[in-house]
């Protein structure tokens, strides 16, 4: 295969900012290939060889951006191979299991979700739960990065499948009835343990024993004191357990089941890949009219249902309860990937970012964190309850940039370059001190840095 890798031509002007040189930028460029490579499959990238041996959902969406920038032919087999596992519904499962890779290398795996007994789900064994719906976004930011024609053809297949998986969310997952979508699990948020799930997973019947009939495997691979609870375990294996009992079905699930809410980023995700399709559209000669239609209804919602007046920023809303979550965590600032969010809207979330519980600035202090620091039940080492994570950090500086807030953009950007620069291509980071965390030779931080540093 030819080496197609491009190292950046010059640094930006924040990574001069930070004391770096174009060297710096050359050795970042080829650590985040090098991990990519490592993590390759062959078709797909696995997130970590040890957490994650198999294909996750948004995973492979940030991926597909870094694989454009040094082997652009993967981002099409990455998106491809992922919605080859699409089922009848349209939805996109949150874990592809590579058959090669043994089922227990991974908790829980295809023999607890049992997809091969569901109707209409693939060929390949898979979960039953989706994750945020990034792909547009993703497909249409790696095209435009290096339109191709090979780009466009993929472009071409990948639209209906990606109108398909807009469209179950929109019709099966609107269990509020107001235009948005209703996650099913914690782990549908993509963000599985954040304080922002505490008040809806707290009325989960659970006890902590469920997990002695399992056998986790994550712990094995991380410190048990970052990871999730077996509380949370147990809950998380108590509501994919109604869920799977019901088929994986989406009717009635108002009356059954156990967890129901409706997420600003999995919602603002969903908007900003309508506007995404609209592009998308255009280059494969469909109509944009509706997906820009829908866009505007999503931001709507969004607005309508999630934002709170009183705390000035966006909130998850409980369907069981009707109320919206109280913690300040970062999923509220990421309704800024919309570009029609109202400038009232705009400015309050930037105001919450600023403060001291984000401390976000165009020179960063420290890394941006994923839940208020100023909280009492913020946890720097905790998984989703204070570290910072690229993937977030990317989205949030992807909206300052559509709102035209470059030199905080900057910011975030120059903050994403010294974690890797210091730490490596970590899973996640010390809200306070940088320290690389989780899995060391991560996916999406790789491919995220790529994507910054060709900036
Ligand atoms: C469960 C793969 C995934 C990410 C999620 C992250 C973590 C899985 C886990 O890893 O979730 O899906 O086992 O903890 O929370 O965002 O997609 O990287």
């Amino acid at each position: 295969m030819v080496n197609q890798t491009v190292p950046p031509t010059g640094s930006g002007p924040a990574v001069r900012a930070a004391g770096q040189t174009a060297g710096e930028d050359g050795r970042l460029w080829e650590l985040a290939r090098d991990t990519l490579d490592g993590n390759w499959a062959g078709g797909h990238t696995v997130p970590s060889r040890t957490l994650y041996p198999h294909q996750w959902s948004w995973d492979s969406a940030f991926i597909a951006i870094g694989w454009a920038h040094v082997r652009p032919e993967r981002t099409w087999s990455e998106l491809t191979s992922l919605f080859r596992a699409q089922w009848r519904d349209g939805r996109v499962p949150h874990i592809v299991f590579n058959p090669a890779v043994s089922g227990g290398a991974y908790f829980p795996g295809p023999g607890f979700w049992a997809s091969e007994t569901v109707e209409g789900a693939p060929a390949v064994a898979t979960s039953g739960l989706v994750q945020p719906p990034v792909h547009a976004l993703a497909a249409w930011h790696a095209y435009r990065r290096l339109p191709s024609e090979e780009g466009r053809a993929a472009l071409r297949r990948l639209y209906p499948r990606l109108v398909a998986q807009q469209r179950y969310l929109a019709t099966c997952r609107d269990v509020g009835g107001a235009g948005l979508a209703s996650i099913v699990h914690p782990w549908e948020s993509g963000l599985d343990n954040s304080p922002a799930w505490d008040a809806p997973m707290s009325a989960v019947a659970a006890e902590a024993a469920v997990m002695r009939a399992y056998r986790r495997r994550d712990t094995v691979h991380a410190d048990p004191a970052h990871r999730p609870t077996d509380l949370d375990y147990a809950r998380y294996v108590t509501i994919v357990t109604a869920y799977r009992a019901g088929g994986y079905r989406d009717d009635d699930l108002a009356e059954r089941h156990p967890f129901l809410v409706e997420c600003p980023l999995f919602n603002a995700a969903m908007g900003a890949s309508e506007l995404a399709l609209a592009g998308i559209a255009e280059v494969v000669g469909a109509d944009p009219g509706p997906h820009r239609e829908r866009a505007v209804r999503i931001t709507q919602a969004v607005v309508n249902r999630l934002y709170d007046p009183d705390s000035g920023t966006f909130h998850p809303r409980d369907l069981r309860t009707g109320r919206l979550t109280p913690a300040r965590t970062v999923l509220g600032l990421t309704p800024l990937i919309l570009p029609g969010l109202p400038a009232r809207q705009v400015e309050a979330v930037l105001a919450e970012a600023r403060s001291a519980r984000f401390g976000l600035a165009a020179r960063m202090e420290r890394p941006l964190p994923s839940h208020d620091r100023t909280a009492t039940d913020f946890e720097a080492l905790r998984y989703w309850r204070g570290p910072s994570w690229m993937n977030i950090v990317w989205l949030i500086r992807h909206g300052l940039l559509v709102h035209g807030h470059d030199r905080l953009a900057a910011g975030l950007r120059t903050s994403m370059i010294e974690l890797v620069a210091a730490a490596g291509c970590h899973e996640y980071f010390h809200p306070d001190t940088g320290a690389g965390l989780g899995s060391p030779a991560f996916g999406w931080t790789a491919a995220l840095l790529l994507d910054v540093l060709a900036d």
